[in-house]
């Protein structure tokens, strides 16, 4: 297969609240769209990075300069036989790898549905629906927290992840505990806010029982995570820290985590997303997927990556209403607590042409 060009795609969908967390609060989401056009047909992938250098060091522009300057030039000139040599065509460029993981999925979506294959089969998929949690933001009081969560659990969705920070812990944890009882499925994300030094105060959330607290300290700090996890009871999981299978079995290895947010934008795509599945399974970690607010593109993708064996928590999978009003492809809608897993070829979903047209803010056609 061959790489004609690629479209890059920015689009804007205003969220429908505010979502709050420990480096910042989203009203809207700027995202780059990326559109694989090949000899075998054409394919789509969601570029996962924020506005912002905030979550990771990437952000949309650094990720829009590095696919145009360096990463689609690298693949001119390549014959591929299919999107597995995508990530080793790319691997003299160090990070970005949000950027490659959004090249990588659109030119796999094109070679999927060229086979008339699924993400799913094509992953390893084992089930045909996966159970969803959502992520819950900081909120300006409790009894709104209170309120927010109500309607989630209203919705169906089988568990609920906290928000925290500093100041944001305790209290909520709490009050959603004593409100909806100790069978609710609870955890939290801090994304980085804490120091080593907060651990007595982390050690406060271990009467809760909580399924996990998620990334506590920095990204690099993964020794940290093992000297935490010594002193507080509640599984540590980790997600900033995870960027590859490598960094996963040393994490494991190390004691820093017991459980793994696996995200495809933050390691370089699903095929790396599914290496870091089987480093897990075989340590016996169970691993959940995380996400980053996506379109209907990502989304597909996610749960069909969700439907792998080792998933065995529920993840951040949420419906396409959780954040957006309208969806650019068709929407994805919780039954019973659960997405369905798409089984149409590819990524099994594709932009509805005039609600694209809606949203997007500007395209730019890079050919060779
Ligand atoms: O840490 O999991 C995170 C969103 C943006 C950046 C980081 C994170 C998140 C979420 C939301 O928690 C997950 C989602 O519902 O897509
Ligand atoms: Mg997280």
């Amino acid at each position: 297969m061959k790489l004609t060009g690629v479209e890059l795609r920015r689009i804007e969908m205003p969220l429908v609240a505010p979502f709050r967390t420990s480096f910042g609060t989203q009203t809207s989401r700027d995202i780059l769209l990326l559109r694989a056009v090949t000899d075998v047909g054409e394919g789509w992938g969601e570029c996962v990075t924020l506005s912002e250098p905030v979550y990771s060091s990437e952000y949309l522009e650094g990720s829009a300069d590095v696919l145009r300057r360096f990463l689609i030039p690298a693949l001119q000139h390549t014959e591929l036989t299919g999107a597995h040599q995508v990530a080793p065509v790319l691997s003299r460029f160090i990070g970005h790898r949000m950027a490659v993981a959004a090249l990588e999925t659109a030119v796999l979506d094109a070679e999927l549905r060229a086979q008339g294959r699924s993400f799913a089969r094509e992953l390893g998929a084992v089930r045909d629906r996966v159970p969803c949690g959502v992520s819950v933001g900081i909120m300006d009081s409790i009894p709104a927290l209170l309120e927010a969560v109500q309607g989630y659990v209203d919705e169906g969705y089988v568990r609920i992840k906290l928000k925290i920070e500093p100041g944001w812990d305790v209290a909520p944890v709490r009050a959603v505990r004593e409100r909806f009882g100790d069978d609710l499925l609870l955890q939290v994300d801090a994304n980085a806010a804490y120091t080593l030094s907060d651990a007595r105060e982390l050690a406060r959330l271990d009467e809760f029982g909580l399924l996990l607290i998620e990334q506590p300290l920095p990204e690099e700090d993964i020794l940290g995570h093992a000297d935490l996890q010594h002193r507080i009871s509640t599984p540590i999981c980790l997600d900033e820290s995870i960027v590859s299978a490598q960094s996963a079995a040393a994490a494991i290895r190390l004691g820093a985590c017991q459980i793994v947010n696996i995200k495809p934008g933050r390691v370089g795509g699903y095929l790396e997303a599914r290496r870091i599945h089987d480093v897990c399974a075989a340590a016996g970690v169970p691993v959940w997927c995380g996400g980053m607010l996506e379109t209907g593109i990502g989304r597909a993708a996610n749960v069909a990556l969700a439907a792998l064996p080792g998933f065995t928590l529920p993840g951040d999978t949420s419906s396409s209403g959780r954040y957006y009003e309208a969806d650019i492809t068709e929407p994805f809608v919780l039954q019973d607590g659960h997405l369905p897993v798409p089984d149409g070829p590819g990524i099994g979903v594709t932009p509805l042409p005039d609600r694209l047209a809606e949203v997007t803010t500007s395209t730019e056609w890079i050919s060779f």
